[in-house]
């Protein structure tokens, strides 16, 4: 077998336990004999950091020296997980660290437990920056994340007694936090407000007020490439500590305020994911996060001059915008160029142009961003004129180009009106060489619908490249068993820095023994699951249930609420006595999901279903055959635990709603099987997992747009399936609320006479393909063997393709190897 080895010139167990009592000692001045778990969590953190040190260093220089173009990754979000075991992986000392944690009289676990998850991001697109960063430093790709390192990360989520969802905040960096090192040398200033004005026939920016951003460093390392990238997280410090004058004048709250303001920026993530809120605070971080980015940029390829040829900056770097939140650096590079190194509108524009390109990560129209131009001329009031030129130079472009004035009106970066709105993703498609969305259906739909004008325009900057995830978190550190399993059936641990190389497995899916060892594998994760649910949570899960998981954000798109309904109409079934509880595929259903703290719906529906949970579970008569749990705080630990045990997949959106998804990718490298519309990047996993392998149901976007077109009735699906009637009267009579039945009514109402995602027309489908799902699983060795092949066949979905397909169709650039 060959084993890969990690090229950082790894060292001994006895040396990496000296490293980590040295650090205890030196760094933290505590005496091994004295220390905590804590105390040599952070001790092992800085003994790992060091020894990337030198790997990194080098990288650093290669970058800047070499010829080949780095990538700049700009995103508000950096879902990145917890760290330690995913460095220790890369860096070669996963078994010296076990050896040397026992040696010095510790619990592996105790040690690992103790470091508290950076939650910078909301969901699917702050892991995907996060995946993506692993995979560029593990293909050697010159590389740096770029973002914002919020105080607080996404709320912890707690539900009270009577189900709700309860937001509290996530004090992270409470915590002694090893990992991120804070430059103060290579800060930057970013300026605010102001107005603009004429000086010698040039338009000067003179702005009200600035902050100081901060970049506080990580290692991003590569696996067996010996390659360390960097994620530059910047955090906001006001230069004006403290007014003394203000103070001295007694006025305390005033003398602190210009402090407050500068370092609110980025004390919080926004937790809506998917729906911008408009806030100027937002605003703020984006512009501060970027502008400082762009001048690090500078900084790092053009050390140390004062008149560098920025003719040549999109030779050094290109900049990908994870979906809009970064456009503003559109302008802001405009601005630099043309107000800071005078260069004329054209060289800028060139430049500018060859340096972005965006990734649209929706499809909702809600959920395209734009801020009121008003907005960015009280804050950004140099941007604003910049923009507006754009506007300009693009619609005389258009004039030339489009016959449809309609059209042209329809296109424009700046709305008219009353109130003109600045379309952030026109402006991004307009400036950006390139344009992708996350998976072949979505990259078709922004085509043909959402920016349908602007691909008639400019067809060839439209691309797609499918989302992925990466296997060094997901399958080796998540599901150690099926990693080892896999590296046996393949004869090599190649796989992990080429998932195409899992295909191998194609063959042994008709070897009933290497199934069943697959089958055990399930078995004893579930096993642990079920442990770890029961030490976290209180939970009693039966492993010898289906284990049937729904883990993503809360949104009604997504449709939690048809499982919910499914779930109640099985239990109705019961509880009228239509169905035996025999008869009932014992099945644990398990949710984790977050709602965004003003998102009505979404709340209710978190309400419901942990009332069906207490209902259900505490329910002599479904005698443990049916059992729903919802687990609080779902967030990349929790994923690592839960994908590993799961065998059903819910990716239940309404097709043409989800751009892609990435945890259906989690879920079928881990053997499980999907449940799922044919949406995003499902439609793709059912291609590659062949159609008899995937549980496919509901409407095609082509189905849902007629419906919508012919006028839809929710009512009428309610009437015409008795078990859907009886699920929804269940909820609206007051059995998931003590009698009361009010608490659901607006949830009630919205699915019969709104259903905008159109829940209540799949329902049907979906109750149907169950059948489906529960004949498959009486036959376990079927079933394995189904997962086995998902298995085999999701190589496709890794982050390093990905990474691969940006490199070719976009980035045009490579390894530095
Ligand atoms: C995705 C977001 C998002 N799409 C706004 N859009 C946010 C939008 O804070 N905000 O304002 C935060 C997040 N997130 C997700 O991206 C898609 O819904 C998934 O389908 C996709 O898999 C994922 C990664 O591409």
């Amino acid at each position: 077998m060959t084993e890969q080895t990690a090229p950082h010139s790894p060292i001994s167990a006895e040396q990496f336990a000296e490293q980590i009592r040295q650090e205890l000692e030196y760094s933290q001045g505590v005496r091994p004999e004295q220390a905590t778990a804590a105390d040599v969590y952070v001790a092992t953190s800085l003994a790992v950091r060091k020894q990337l040190m030198d790997s990194w260093m080098r990288t650093q220089q290669d970058i800047v020296q070499g010829k080949t173009k780095a990538v700049g990754y700009l995103s508000a979000e950096f879902l990145m997980g917890k760290q330690l075991r995913n460095a220790l992986l890369s860096a070669g000392l996963t078994d010296q660290f076990e050896q040397a944690v026992t040696q010095l009289g510790f619990d592996i676990q105790a040690v690992i437990d103790a470091e508290v998850e950076p939650g910078l991001g909301n969901g699917g697109l702050g892991r995907l920056a996060a995946c993506y960063i692993d995979s560029m430093a593990s293909l050697a790709v010159p590389a740096f994340g770029y973002g914002i390192q919020y105080r607080y990360g996404i709320f912890k989520q707690e539900f009270d007694a009577q189900g709700r969802q309860v937001e509290r905040p996530d004090y992270w960096l409470d915590n002694e936090e090893p990992w991120g090192h804070v430059d103060y040398n290579r800060s930057q200033r970013v300026s605010f407000g102001g107005k603009v004005v004429e000086e010698n026939g040039h338009k000067v920016w003179k702005p009200a007020w600035s902050v100081r951003a901060v970049p506080v460093d990580y290692l991003v390392p590569g696996y067996a490439s010996g390659r360390v990238n960097t994620l530059r997280l910047w955090s906001a410090k006001s230069y004006d500590e403290f007014d003394l004058l203000t103070f001295n004048n007694s006025q305390y709250l005033d003398a602190v305020r210009p402090q407050v303001k500068a370092e609110n920026i980025s004390k919080i993530l926004y937790p809506e994911d998917s729906t911008p809120q408009g806030k100027s605070l937002r605003l703020e971080q984006q512009y501060f996060f970027v502008s400082a980015s762009i001048h690090d940029a500078i900084r790092v390829f053009y050390p140390g001059q004062d008149q560098p040829d920025l003719t040549s900056f999109p030779d050094k770097i290109c900049f990908q915008l994870n979906d809009t939140h970064p456009v503003i650096g559109i302008p802001e590079l405009m601005r630099v160029l043309i107000d800071e190194y005078g260069y004329d509108w054209n060289a800028a524009w060139s430049i500018t142009t060859r340096t972005f390109n965006y990734t649209c990560h929706t499809l909702l129209p809600e959920a395209l961003e734009v801020w009121p131009a008003k907005l960015i001329g009280e804050l950004l009031p140099r941007h604003l004129q910049i923009i507006q030129q754009i506007d300009r130079h693009f619609l005389a472009e258009l004039e030339g180009k489009v016959a449809d004035p309609q059209q042209i009106e329809r296109m424009r970066i700046i709305s008219t009106g009353e109130d003109p709105q600045v379309r952030m993703a026109y402006l991004a498609t307009v400036a950006g060489e390139h344009v992708n969305g996350v998976a072949e259906l979505h990259s078709q739909l922004l085509k043909d619908v959402t920016l349908h004008d602007f691909s008639l325009v400019y067809p060839g900057k439209f691309t797609n490249v499918t989302n992925g995830v990466t296997p060094r978190r997901f399958i080796k550190l998540a599901n150690p068993r099926l990693s080892a399993l896999i590296t046996e059936g393949l004869g090599t641990d190649r796989w992990l820095s080429d998932l195409s190389l899992l295909e191998g497995l194609r063959p042994l899916a008709q070897d009933d023994g290497f199934v069943g060892r697959f089958a055990q594998v399930k078995r004893d994760n579930k096993a642990d699951f079920a442990a770890f649910a029961k030490r976290e949570y209180g939970f009693d899960l039966n492993p010898d249930t289906m284990f049937d998981s729904m883990v993503k954000r809360l949104h009604e798109y997504k449709r939690q609420s048809l499982k919910i309904l499914a779930v109640i109409a099985d239990y109705a079934d019961i509880k009228s006595g239509r169905v035996s509880a025999d008869d009932l595929l014992p099945r644990t259903v398990l949710f984790g999901a977050k709602a965004a703290p003003g998102y009505r719906m979404a709340k209710l529906t978190i309400q419901l279903i942990n009332n069906v949970a207490r209902v259900v579970n505490t329910d002599p008569e479904v005698k443990g055959r049916l059992s729903v749990h919802f687990a609080p705080n779902y967030n990349i630990r929790m994923a690592q635990h839960l994908i590993p045990a799961t065998e059903l997949d819910e990716q239940i959106s309404q097709a043409g709603k989800e751009a892609s998804g990435t945890g259906n990718m989690k879920f079928a490298f881990n053997g499980a099987l999907t449940v799922g519309t044919l949406d995003g990047a499902n439609v793709e996993i059912r291609q590659r997992v062949g159609a008899e392998n995937f549980f496919l149901f509901g409407m095609t976007v082509e189905e849902v747009d007629a419906l919508y077109a012919k006028g839809y009735q929710p009512e009428s699906y309610y009437q015409a399936d008795p078990r859907l009637k009886a699920a929804i009267d269940m909820v609206a009579d007051g059995s998931f609320s003590d009698g009361d039945c009010g608490t659901y009514a607006a949830l009630v109402d919205d699915w019969l006479h709104k259903d905008y995602f159109m829940t209540l027309a799949d329902f049907t489908a979906y109750n149907q393909i169950q059948s489906d799902i529960e004949a498959l699983y009486r036959q376990p060795l079927e079933w394995s063997r189904k997962a086995l092949l998902n298995v085999a066949s999701s190589g496709f979905f890794s982050s390093d393709r990905a990474i691969g397909d940006y490199l070719e169709r976009i980035w045009k650039t490579g390894s530095m190897d």
